[in-house]
């Protein structure tokens, strides 16, 4: 297979995990790096032996040379470097959150499809192996047909230290951390047809809310309740776990704190060990998430060298974003938002 050559923009916090994902990543590579602050793009080019280093996202395209790029940058820069990959025809990658508005996020994936570039969010929680492991379970039909969902991220870990612009915006774990869960519900059972939601902000320091609760209706049928929390102090911390309960025809199935996997059915319950590998440069508790990084890379890598779609495409994406915005709606109206109304 080829190795493909990408280009990394935004050497941030999180960039860090990507560019570690990036080296263990079969069949592509990182050949240059851009951050509009010097530092960070030290920082990153000398750990990862990168030279070809740009503080102007712009220059960077106009040289050219690479096959996809990476985008790691916060929420802001999203449209505008996806327009730049869009005008130089490079396939791109866009963390999460999308873009600051359902509006952005549709012009980008408009503008991507026009210029025939594959977008991919990088939208990695539903990579994880615990969650992949309930997807299996699922799969295998353990349970029949799940009729009722909870899915739920409950936690008092300081995320403010390694990202200080969280305390800061308007919206905080919706957009930030319950965007994840809200995609894991998509993935786990099916997409949505309307939700309402309730917030709070408990911590006085932020800006945001941190507390959410979601009612959820899927299109097979199926209920769900998405809860988040950064507000919750618990005597083990379960950062950065995502706990699921799913009620089905023929069974039920419990994913909990330890990552454990409890199947329960007609034949009795099993309890199987889901918790994800620590690869050699992950650092716990993050290593559930960094492990997810590597396997979203990989699959884009996969998908590109063989042209097809990743499954958390720009298009497939906006469906889980229009819940983001749909939630934020609902919280502050206290009405049910349709999602059909905003896609
Ligand atoms: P950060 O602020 O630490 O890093 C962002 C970097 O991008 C900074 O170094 C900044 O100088 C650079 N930058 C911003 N605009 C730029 C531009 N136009 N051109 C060049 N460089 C630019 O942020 P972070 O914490 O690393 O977060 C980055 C993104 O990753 C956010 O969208 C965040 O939500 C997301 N994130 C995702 C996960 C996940 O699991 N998927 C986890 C954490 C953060
Ligand atoms: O930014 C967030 C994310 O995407 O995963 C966890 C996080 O780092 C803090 O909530």
């Amino acid at each position: 297979m080829m190795e493909l050559r990408g280009a990394l923009i935004g050497c941030g916090f999180f960039a860090v995990n990507q560019m570690h994902g990036w080296r263990d990543v079969n069949g592509a590579s990182i050949v240059a790096i851009c951050d509009r602050d010097p530092e960070r793009l030290k920082l990153v080019g000398d750990q990862f032996g990168v030279d070809r280093r740009y503080t102007d996202a712009r220059q960077m395209f106009t040289n050219g040379g690479f096959d996809f790029v990476d985008i790691a940058t916060t929420v802001n820069s999203h449209r505008t470097l996806v327009e730049m990959a869009v005008a130089h025809k490079v396939p791109a990658i866009c963390q999460k959150p999308f873009a600051p508005t359902l509006a952005d996020a549709k012009a980008m994936v408009a503008a991507c499809e026009a210029a025939g570039i594959p977008l991919m969010i990088h939208e990695n929680f539903r990579w994880q192996t615990p969650i992949q492991a309930v997807r299996k379970a699922l799969d295998s039909g353990a349970i029949g047909a799940p009729f009722w969902g909870r899915f739920s991220f409950r936690s008092g870990y300081d995320v403010f230290s390694g990202q200080p612009y969280l305390a800061e915006g308007k919206r905080f774990i919706i957009e930030d951390l319950g965007i994840h869960t809200l995609d894991i519900a998509r993935y786990i059972l099916g997409d949505v047809t309307s939700l309402s939601a309730r917030t709070k902000r408990v911590n006085p320091k932020i800006r945001g809310e941190d507390v959410a609760t979601i009612l959820l209706d899927h299109n097979s049928g199926a209920t769900s309740i998405v809860d988040v929390s950064y507000a919750t102090r618990q005597s083990v911390e379960p950062f950065p776990e995502t706990l699921i309960e799913l009620d089905g025809t023929q069974g039920s199935l419990r994913l909990s704190q330890g990552y454990e996997l409890q199947v329960t059915n007609a034949e009795g319950a099993t309890n199987t060990d889901v918790a994800p590998i620590l690869l050699p440069w992950a650092s716990r508790p993050w290593h559930n998430i960094q492990e997810s990084v590597f396997a979203i890379q990989q699959h884009w890598a996969d998908c590109l060298g063989r042209q097809e779609e990743t499954c958390t495409s720009g298009a497939d994406n906006l469906k889980t974003f229009a819940l983001v915005e749909a939630a934020y709606e609902s919280a502050a109206s206290k009405a049910t938002v349709e999602i059909r109304t905003l896609l």
